[in-house]
């Protein structure tokens, strides 16, 4: 049976671009300021969350749930913006992860729609930035999106605004957040990391340069057989 698919969702950061190191950076000397320190292992459990349900995860870690109220949390996260923005200050297309522009020519060229379900409010930025705009039929603004991944809300977003059937899209994610929602959302999900984060993915790849979407849409195939 031929692959029914008509739509590629992507993820934006440590996807498209490795922003994911930026926010954990920034999370980082925040942290400190705070007097939470906090390793890589952890940041994991931060990719693919919101700005505030990240903050909520870090003062949790540091015990620390209880001692601001709901004006000193949004102050604190928007420090780490700001440190954020600094970060991401010079980006460029440099920064796009190997081989994504050849999957996106790729998917283009196959006719299929692409949209974009970050989880980031800094994402159009970012997507000006790396010079990748065009490519994209519909950014969901993260802004607007009420429930954090691994909510799929993002995703179905992103399929509404494309005209696709969840049942008939693609979601690429690096987060195990992120790969929740998009098996929530019922989209196939490919996944781009190591496989101990990445489990619940239909399948996964271990960098950006190994994406195919002739390779995705003959296992999509095998696993509608
Ligand atoms: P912002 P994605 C997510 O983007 C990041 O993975 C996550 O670390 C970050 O907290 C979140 O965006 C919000 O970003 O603070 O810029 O609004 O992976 O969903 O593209
Ligand atoms: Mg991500």
């Amino acid at each position: 049976m031929a692959p029914t698919i008509e739509a590629v969702i992507f993820d934006l950061d440590g996807v498209i671009t490795d922003t994911a190191e930026y926010h954990f950076l920034a999370w980082k000397q925040l942290g400190e300021e705070l007097e939470i320190p906090f390793d890589r292992e952890f940041n994991e459990t931060l990719k693919g969350v919101s700005r505030m349900d990240s903050l909520d995860r870090i003062l949790a870690l540091g015990g620390k749930q209880d001692a601001f109220s709901p004006e000193e949390k949004e102050a604190l996260a928007a420090k780490k913006n700001e440190h954020y923005v600094e970060l991401i200050h010079h980006i460029s297309a440099k920064d796009l992860l190997p081989g994504i522009t050849d999957f996106l020519d790729e998917i283009r060229a196959a006719g299929l729609k692409i949209g974009m379900a970050s989880a980031s409010k800094n994402a159009f930025t970012v997507v000006e930035a790396l010079g990748v705009r065009h490519y994209f039929d519909h950014i969901v603004d993260a802004a607007t999106v009420a429930q954090s991944k691994p909510h799929p809300e993002v995703f179905l977003r992103a399929a509404e605004a494309l005209h696709a059937e969840p049942a008939h899209c693609i979601g690429v994610e690096d987060a195990a957040a992120g790969v929740t929602a998009i098996k929530a959302a019922g989209m196939y999900a490919v996944g781009v990391g190591p496989a101990e984060t990445l489990a619940e993915s239909d399948y996964r790849v271990d960098s950006t340069d190994q994406l195919s979407l002739t390779k995705i849409l003959a296992r999509v195939s095998a696993s509608e057989a």
